[in-house]
Parts: C-alpha cells; structure tokens; sequence
C-alpha cells in the first residue's frame, strides 16, 4: 500500500506497535538534542538513571536559553552541560554558538532520521525529511539511554503546497495561514505532512519555519520531502553525503481529519476550513452549538497568499498584514528558532541598506547561529545592519523567551517569532504581532505595519537572496565527546544551583486532594511555569517552584506555592483544574516538576496537550479529562476531592468517579491512558519505572 513519508519513516523506526492511529507505537530515536534550560534537568535525570554512556547515533547538549548570566545559575548550568556530556559522550555546543535548532539544521540533522529534544521546537528538523519531535527532558535522558520513545500513532495531515510565493510573501506566511484553519486546538496526535509542486520551490530555511511553527498547531511533528533542495542544502554545508531522497510513495493517501468546532464561536475557522481544504463534510450542529467538520486534506496556494501576522495572545489568531497596515510600531524584534536563517537577514540587511530605522522603532536582531552571524559579518551584511541602527542581539532565544528587549508598556512589537503569549516578552500590557522577516523589516522602515509590497513605491526593490552554494563551516564552537575510555575521568562540575530534581511518588490510595486552582481554556505552560528572569532556576526545583502559575497569584502573601504546601503540609494532595487545551506550548517539564514538588497529584481538564500530558505521567500526575465538561463549572478552588481505589483506576479504568466532598456530588472523568503510561504511573513515575524496568 502506498505509504506517506510520515509512515515510511515511522515503518523503519518502529520498535513496538502497530502503525494504526491512535495506537501507542515505540519508536527507535537515532538523535537528540536538549538545550540548557531543559538539559540539565535532562542530564540530571540521565545520572540517576545511571546511564554511563549515550546509546544514540549522536546526542548534541546546546547552550542557547540562559544566557544572560545574571548571578551564578546560568553559568553554573553551562560548566555542569559542558562536564556531563564530555562524561556520558554527548557533543557540546558552546554559549555563543547558536539557537539548537538552528545550528541542528546547518550542522547535524539528517533526512529520514529521527530526532527527539527537549524543546517543543524540535520539529523543526522537519524541514530537510526529519521526524523531529519535541519532548520533556525526561523523555529525551531514556532515548539518551537506548530507550524507545512512545506517541500515538498519528494521523497524517496532508498539506498541498502549489503555485510559487510571490515576492514580499514568505513561508511564515504558509504557516500562520495554516494556523489559521487548523488552530491551535484539536491537533494532537497528528502529523503535517507537507506535499505537491509547491514544495520544490521553497528553500531549507523557508521549509524549517513551517516545520518550526507546527509546534504551534500542537501537532506531533512536521515533515517535508528531502529533494534537490535539500540535497543542494547538505552539499552546501559540507554534508552531501548524508543526503537521501525521500517522499511519500506515489498514491499515498492523507487521513481524514474531523474537527469538533462551535457554529458560532468558531465560524471564522469553519470558514477557513471551507475555503482551504479539499473533500470538506460538515454535520448539522448539535443543540449546544457542537459540530463536526471534516476534511480530506489542506490546499494552499502559494500565489495567492498574502502577508499575514498573528496578533498576542494566541499564534492561531490571524489577521492579513493590509488589515493592519498603518498601526504604529515601537519594537521590531528580527530572530529566534522560526526565521533567523542566513537567507532571512540577508533579506533584512538588504533592505535596511542606506536606511535608517524609524526614530519611534527599536529594532533587536539575533542572528540564529554562529554561522550565519559569521557569514554576516565576512560579507558585509552586518555593516548594513548596524549601520541602519539595528541593536545587533546575542546568537541565542534571548528576548523570544523573555531575557530582555521587553517592550514598553503597552507598546507594538512586531515579531519574527514563534509564540506571542501575554506576557512572555516580559511585558503584560503590550501586543505581539508574530511576522515574517519581510514584514518586520518594512515596519522598521515605517514605524507602521506595512505591506512589504509597499516599499516598492518608496524606491525598495525586492531583493531575492539566492541559497549559499557554500555555508562558512567551523564547528570549533561544538566539542565532540571524547573517547569513552578517557571520559570516565572527567570531572562533573556541579555548582551549588544544580540541584538534584526529586523523583515521583506512586500515588495514595484513596486519593484525598484540595483543588489549589482553576483556570480556564488555553493556559500555556508559560502560564504554568514562568520563563523570562525566573528560567535561570530551572536547574533548582524547589526554588523554581515558589512561582509555579505566577501570573495567577494576586496576593504574594497567598501564592500558588503557598496553597499547595500548606495542603501537601496536611498529608493530601493538590488539584489543577483546567479547561481546554491545558499546557499549551512548551516541552518544559518544570510545569509538571513543579506542581509535582508542591503535592500536585492530579490535573482535572478538558483537554491536555501532547507534550505536558505525557510530562504530567512521567512525573507521576494523573491526567483526567472530564466526561461531561459541564463538571468544570461545578468546581471551585478550595473544593475537596477524593478519588476511591486510584491504583485500580491507574491499572484499567477507562473512566473514574471522583466525588467533590464540599459540594456534595460525584463527577466521571476519562482516563485516557496508554498501557505503557499507566505502568509508569504505578510506578510512581518515570524515573522509577526505568530504573524498575533495567533490574
Ligand atoms: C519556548 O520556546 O517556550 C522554550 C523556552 O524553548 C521551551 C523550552 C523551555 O521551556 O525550556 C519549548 O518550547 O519547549
Ligand atoms: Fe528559543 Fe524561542 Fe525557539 Fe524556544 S521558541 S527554542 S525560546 S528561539
């Protein structure tokens, strides 16, 4: 039978399982990567699973998040990422060398591999045939270890690119017009396929941003065919030899996807759906509004896309650049994992020459790898960048996950990011406008948001940036890991703010718990675990913890923390209570760790996201979802749950009665739980599972 890409490279991956969807599949990890903000949590979890040695084809350590080094932590951080893969046989890739996925593309990443990190980004190796997927660091130290990496078989979107991008139109554009009919919701389990005549004509760098921001439609991964294109990228970067043709066989076939949507609340999505997808069925609404619709695959028309920007405080939220035009500007911010490429400044310096930017506009660019900075540099690209006024930024996340460049309150930043979620800019009060470079950089000219088109009257000429027949290659920044024989004398270095991250504990039985919060719908895990200043903790749970669902505490005297101790202090466990699409966003399993330390023991919602579902297992939190999500308006912070015979519940349930003692009624939640996942949580986590497992 004719396979897409996704299956064949699933089919040659596959360790146990069946490829039917919605089955757990395990599956053979030949690469990670992990970053520092995730890493150490990562190695740490590696030591105390005593894995002396990486089992995977190659492991790169990056350090690209903590890099502002204000106190001890970060660098801290570094020296122990640097010692521990020199220790267990991971490469390392220096401060200052670049944002992982970035130089994981240029340096690392191979067509028809798999590649597991501990980043939600990951999937940005999507771009040259990669099933790259993002995971908690957890998940990554087992694949470090050997171990199989457990999804759910997924269901294939196909996405038809045809036609060619016109000029002033790039590929974040694709993406946000994908954003725009699938949402961020509704798109677990699944994988993007992307397919048809448009493909050829997009770049490596154009390819990754899609890939990139898939992560924002909370799909699984993204994959593109590995071509000519791709060929001539590798070549380019002195690899043509890993270069492997891949597609999806001749007659494969998409899956079906049916969405559940509201007639009213989402009729700009069931309009998108309409317009862009091919074979689309829809039912009748059901008394409460609820329909399903249903489609065979995504057709998008390159020719006919237009500039589209995402305005805080969701990606999905889509609006066309002309709607915007002439909204003031005062932040320009040009980087990130989605559109730092070589091809993407050399763009912007193109048409910053002999400009100057706007006197009301700041404008921040990182490049995103020491590579493409270097290369800048060498041709002169950087002259004209600094010459126009750019602030030239770090080669790292750097203000994409809050460590400065916030704007002023209230202010427009204009973005060529990833994620615009209230306040991660550090910012509460401003508005995010997620673009592409071509937008960014025609508002740093105008002081407005433009339609790049229109610089064309103000005397700017498209500039079309041809792929580098030849990267600059210098790899002196990645230390590879040493023999295995020298390496067991290395030393770890380990400062005081590298704290050992406590285990899971099996759960009580009967569960007796308080509920410490309810939120509401689309509560991302920067809600649940703040990044910006605080992320230089993440090597130290306990103190990382104290600001666990910070945005939510009112009074500092009465924070979440505080709650959740003085009821873990009574010998009961604590409860999240959440609406739809809990734990948006990032891999960080701190948003898991966390709450775990602080007595969390089960997380009540309408629905939670891939990434922190499987987090929440792994550190042993039962993930409910509500059988009637009318029950989440009968619950109320401070009410009393128990939950009768949860080891029985772990072991088999499809559903669980729990009873709200204060309110005095009894509720079904769905146990949605692989066999594997309920293994783990008997075992009180996985950390305890895998070392139960190796005995
Ligand atoms: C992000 O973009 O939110 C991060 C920071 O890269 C996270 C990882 C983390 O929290 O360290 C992600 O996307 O997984
Ligand atoms: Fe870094 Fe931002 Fe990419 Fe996350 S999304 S990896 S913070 S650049």
């Amino acid at each position: 039978m004719a396979k897409t890409l996704t299956y064949k490279i699933l089919q040659e991956h596959l360790l146990s399982g069946r490829l039917e969807p919605g089955s757990e599949i395990g599956i053979r990890i030949d690469q990670t990567l992990t970053q520092d903000a995730t890493g150490t949590t990562a190695f740490l979890l590696l030591e105390a699973m005593e894995v002396r040695w990486v089992k995977t084809e190659l492991s790169v350590s990056y350090v690209d998040h903590n890099m502002a080094q204000f106190g001890p932590e970060n660098h801290n951080d570094h020296l122990y990422l640097g010692s521990i893969a020199a220790k267990v046989g991971a490469y390392y890739s220096r401060p200052g060398n670049g944002i992982c996925h970035q130089v994981h593309l240029e340096r690392f990443g191979r067509p028809g591999r798999t590649l597991l990190g501990s980043d939600s980004h990951t999937p940005t190796g999507g771009g040259i045939g990669m099933i790259a997927i993002g995971a908690g660091g957890l998940d990554v130290a087992v694949a470090m270890g050997g171990g199989a990496f457990y999804i759910i078989c997924p269901q294939v979107i196909g996405v038809r690119l045809q036609g060619r991008l016109r000029p002033w139109v790039a590929a974040k554009d694709i993406i946000l017009r994908l954003l725009s009919i699938l949402t961020t919701r509704g798109n677990v389990g699944c994988v993007v396929e992307y397919f048809g005549r448009g493909v050829a004509s997009l770049p490596v760098p154009a390819r990754a941003t899609c890939a990139n921001m898939g992560a924002e439609l909370g799909v699984t991964t993204s994959v593109f065919t590995s071509d000519e294109t791709t060929q001539q990228f590798l070549r380019a970067q002195g690899r043509g030899d890993q270069y492997v043709p891949l597609a999806a066989d001749e007659g494969a076939e998409y899956h079906r996807i049916t969405k559940r949507l509201h007639s009213e609340r989402d009729a700009a999505t069931i309009e998108n759906i309409r317009s862009y997808c091919d074979g689309v069925e829809v039912s009748q609404p059901d008394a409460d509004g609820w329909m399903k619709i249903a489609f065979a695959h995504v057709v998008i028309d390159l020719d006919e896309l237009v500039p589209l920007a995402a305005q805080s405080p969701g990606p999905d939220n889509i609006h066309t650049v002309a709607k915007l035009a002439g909204k003031k500007v005062n932040q320009v911010v040009i980087g990130s994992c989605t559109n730092s490429s070589f091809q993407d400044l050399m763009l912007c310096a193109a048409v910053l020459k002999g400009r100057t930017v706007h006197p009301d506009v700041e404008l921040g660019i990182a490049p995103g790898s020491r590579q493409v900075l270097a290369m800048l540099a060498e041709n002169g690209a950087m002259s004209e960048l600094v010459r126009a006024g750019a602030r030239i930024l770090e080669t790292a996340c750097g203000p994409c996950i809050g460590q400065g460049f916030s704007p002023a309150e209230g202010a427009v930043s204009l973005r060529t990011f990833n994620r615009n979620f209230t306040g991660r800019t550090g910012t509460e009060s401003d508005t995010v406008y997620l673009v592409s470079s071509e937008t960014a950089v025609a508002a740093a000219i105008t002081g407005q948001i433009t339609s790049p088109a229109d610089l064309e009257p103000m005397g700017v000429k498209y500039p079309v940036i041809a792929a580098p027949r030849k990267f600059l290659l210098d790899d002196s920044m990645v230390i590879p890991p040493e023999p295995q024989e020298t390496a067991c004398g290395v030393e770890i270095i380990r400062g005081s703010t590298v704290v050992k991250p406590p285990g899971g504990q099996r759960l009580p039985d009967p569960l007796e718990a308080a509920v410490i919060i309810k939120v509401g719908d689309k509560i991302t895990t920067d809600h649940i675990m703040p990044a910006g200043p605080l992320l230089k903790y993440r090597s130290n749970v306990p103190r990382y913890a104290r600001y666990v669902f910070g945005c939510f505490n009112e009074d500092s005297r009465d924070t979440f923390a505080d709650r959740a101790l003085a009821i873990k202090a009574t010998g009961r466990k604590g409860v999240i209570v959440a609406g739809d699409s809990y734990g948006q966003g990032s891999s960080r399993e701190h948003a898991a760790l966390c709450p775990m330390y602080l007595g969390i023991a089960v997380v009540i919602a309408k629905a939670v996201e891939r990434i922190h579902h499987a987090n929440l297992v792994n550190f042993a939190i039962l993930p409910l979802v509500f059988g009637d999500p009318a029950d989440y308006d009968r619950i109320h912070s401070g009410d009393e749950l128990i939950v009768l015979d949860t080891a029985g519940t772990i072991e088999l349930a499809q559903t669980v009665t729990v009873t709200n003692t204060t309110k005095g009624f009894d509720f079904i939640c769905n146990v949605r739980l692989a066999p594997r996942q309920r293994d783990i949580l008997a075992a009180g986590g996985l950390l305890n599972y895998t070392r139960l497992s190796r005995k």
